[in-house]
Order: C-alpha cells, then sequence, then structure tokens
C-alpha cells in the first residue's frame, strides 16, 4: 500500500467540518471541476486516481456530515474517520465564524492526542471556504493563516463554487504531506532499526565478556 520510489500509492483522506461550510462541494469541484449547488447531507465514499510527478496515486475520500446532535463525535467517531485517515481536510466558511471555532478546536484536539501515537504528525490541510462571498465575512485571512502556523497545517483559503484551481491545490498539497510523512516514518523506522541492532551487538558482547 505504502508505495515509495515510484510506486503506486494509497491515501485515504478525511473531510471535516461543520454543516454547510461546503465540504461536500469542494469534493465534488475536485472530482468533476463542476459546482453543482446543493449536495444533500449524505455520507459519501469516494475513490479517484490522480497523478503527481508523474506517479498514479489513489485517493480515496471520507465525506461524513457532521452530527451536532451527538455529543460524543468529537471523541468517538473522529477517532475512527483519524485512525482510517493518512490526512484531513478541516473546512470552514469565511462566513461563520462558529464552524473556524470548530476547526481550531478540532485541529488542537488532534495535534493533542497522545492516546492515539503519530496523531500528532497527522497532516492536515484548513480551508476556509466560501471566498467568494467576501461582503458576508466574519473570519479574517490572518486568522486561518495563524491557525495554521500554530499547529503546523497547510491553509488555503477557496471558493468551491468559483475556483477549480485553488481546490486542486488543497488536494495535491495534502498528496504531498502525506507522501513526505511517509519518508520521514520510514527513515526513523530505518533509525529505529539500527539502533536496535547495534544495542543487540552491544548485548552480545556484554554477555561474551562475562
Ligand atoms: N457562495 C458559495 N457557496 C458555497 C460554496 N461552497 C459551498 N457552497 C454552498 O453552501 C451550501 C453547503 O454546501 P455543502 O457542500 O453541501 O456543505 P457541507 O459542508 O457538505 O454540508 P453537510 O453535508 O450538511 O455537512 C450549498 O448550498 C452550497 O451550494 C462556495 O465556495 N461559495
Ligand atoms: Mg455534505
Amino acid at each position: 500500500m505504502t508505495g515509495l520510489n515510484g510506486q503506486r500509492m494509497d491515501a485515504n483522506v478525511v473531510v471535516l467540518g461543520t454543516d454547510n461550510v461546503g465540504k461536500s462541494a469542494l469534493i465534488v469541484r475536485f472530482l468533476t471541476r463542476r459546482f453543482i449547488g446543493e449536495y444533500g447531507d449524505i455520507e459519501s465514499f469516494y475513490t479517484h486516481n490522480i497523478v503527481v510527478d508523474g506517479r498514479e496515486q489513489t485517493l480515496n475520500i471520507w465525506d461524513a456530515p457532521y452530527s451536532q446532535q451527538d455529543p460524543s463525535f468529537e471523541t468517538l467517531l473522529c477517532e475512527k474517520r483519524l485512525q482510517w485517515a493518512d490526512g484531513l481536510v478541516l473546512v470552514y466558511s469565511i462566513c461563520d465564524r462558529a464552524s473556524f471555532n470548530t476547526v481550531s478546536r478540532l485541529v488542537h484536539t488532534i495535534k493533542t492526542t497522545k492516546d492515539f501515537l503519530g496523531f500528532e504528525k497527522m497532516p492536515i490541510v484548513i480551508v476556509g471556504n466560501k471566498r467568494d462571498l467576501h461582503h458576508r465575512r466574519t473570519v479574517l485571512s490572518e486568522e486561518g493563516r495563524l491557525l495554521a502556523l500554530s499547529a503546523d497545517c497547510q491553509f488555503y483559503e477557496v471558493s468551491a463554487a468559483e475556483n477549480y484551481h485553488s481546490v486542486l491545490m488543497v488536494f495535491h498539497g495534502l498528496v504531498d504531506r502525506i507522501r513526505e510523512s511517509r519518508v520521514s516514518v520510514k527513515k526513523l523506522a530505518g533509525i529505529k532499526g539500527i539502533v536496535k541492532s547495534m544495542s543487540a551487538v552491544f548485548a552480545r558482547r556484554r554477555t561474551d565478556s562475562l
């Protein structure tokens, strides 16, 4: 599954955010280049092949509606998605302050979760959507940028309604980060392997000398 050096790679991406921020619109725009206006709130799962740097990669995208009624959402459902995910797209609307606060809470929860190893290193893209509605803006670009900076995430302001290119950047940027994180995990595993075999050698020497 983990393909490096020209091999095929699968990447699981979860798109999260409160209702009506444009999660489905972003995904559909990425997949079809189109904005269709209404999407319903059905849980959806997509598989999409893309070519990055000449390599074909399969993206699995999970679009699940946000359920505020469920108090356990952020603990249970979220963790289930996080375990599946290689990377996250956290979406808010620049016209919806509460949606930004939720993304802010989510990103800090994820980055400080110690119970599941590696969550704090999960590649995340923060997306401020509905940029075309700037006259109704309640969240400044700087706030989004600062949040991303503080949590070591990427940040884009986009309009799923009006622009395909910036939406493309969101997903391609995330795939790049996922690939980088896999390389560093591999490197780390390599270092751990060396340390292990070295300590095995020393342990043997110690017993030999007894
Ligand atoms: N003006 C504008 N409207 C948008 C944009 N993106 C989405 N919308 C509209 O916002 C509404 C919600 O979009 P959805 O994609 O359904 O939002 P969602 O986050 O998937 O919502 P749930 O599935 O209910 O959680 C729809 O009416 C979209 O047409 C955008 O970039 N600009
Ligand atoms: Mg939706």
